[in-house]
């Protein structure tokens, strides 16, 4: 990735700062650490590939060199996204389904932290928090795209088919990729804590008013089996839990370790 037309590109943005690197480790240990020091709200750090990218508990998510988006944002959360994670998952997830569907592809969201096209996983969201003592201080939000079919990782790699931006038709660059990814979520965020933020993030939902069985997942990759529930998907609340319609009455999800499938 050519830096110097990434930040020719990003310079009519409103960001905090720009950190670019070839290669690392993952994006979110640099922003989380840039996040301790002195980063400015909307701060971001983009790298061309990463060695040790993660998803949610320790899970590896795959950037392989010259095909894929890796960023992270880092936030100086408002009061409500600092209680709500949920709100700023879904405001990635959002912005990049908005801007995905704008070019006319059927984007949708797995909740809580998936983008998927045409029922495939194109795009992966990892929220993580810097605390001062019980206060959130910073907030990051970490967003891997694959964008090239050879960022798509083989089969035993994911648990989920895997699809790629260009796979589907759109043949975008990385860059303009990214400078309209980040318009997006930096229109969409003033939103954060209305009606109609929900209503849009409802609206982008896979499987809605679908059966779907969701699980509870621990830290060392097994399913809490005993923990799972079967209903149909009904839509969200306004703090971005989940609602699921079961035999035993309504029930609301919570942001978290959750793993969710479509029943067949
Ligand atoms: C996620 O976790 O989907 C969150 C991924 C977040 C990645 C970004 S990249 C920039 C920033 N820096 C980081 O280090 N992370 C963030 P989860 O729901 O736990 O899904 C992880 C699972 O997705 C893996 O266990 C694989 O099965 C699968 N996977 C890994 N790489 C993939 C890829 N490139 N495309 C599709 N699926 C993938």
């Amino acid at each position: 990735m050519d830096e110097i037309r990434l930040r020719k590109r990003l310079a009519d943005l409103p960001l905090g700062g720009i950190r670019f690197l070839q290669k690392t480790a993952s994006t979110n240990d640099d922003a989380l650490a840039w996040a301790t020091e002195d980063a400015n709200d909307l701060s971001l750090v983009v790298a061309d590939e990463q060695t040790a990218g993660r998803g949610r508990l320790g899970r590896r998510w795959i950037t392989p060199p010259g095909t894929a988006l890796a960023l992270s944002l880092i936030l100086h959360p408002t009061p409500i996204e600092g209680e709500h994670f949920a709100l700023l998952s879904g405001l990635g997830a959002l912005a990049l389904t908005r801007l995905l569907k704008d070019h006319g592809l059927a984007a949708s969201v797995k909740w809580p932290n998936d983008i998927l096209i045409a029922g495939r996983k194109v795009a992966g969201i990892l929220v993580e928090a810097v605390w001062l003592g019980d206060k959130v201080e910073s907030v990051v939000v970490g967003i891997g795209v694959n964008v090239l079919p050879e960022s798509i990782p083989p089969d035993k790699e994911a648990q989920f088919p895997a699809t790629s931006v260009h796979s589907e038709g759109l043949m975008i660059d990385r860059i303009d990729l990214l400078h309209d990814l980040l318009m997006s979520i930096a229109s969409l965020r003033p939103l954060i804590g209305s009606e109609a933020f929900i209503k849009e993030w409802e609206n982008a939902l896979a499987f809605k008013n679908e059966p779907v069985k969701v699980w509870t997942e621990s830290a060392n990759e097994s399913l809490l089996a005993d923990a799972s529930r079967t209903g149909i998907l009904r839509g969200l609340d306004p703090d971005g839990s989940l609602i699921l319609d079961t035999p035993m009455g309504v029930q609301k999800i919570n942001y978290g370790e959750i793993r969710l499938r479509p029943v067949k």
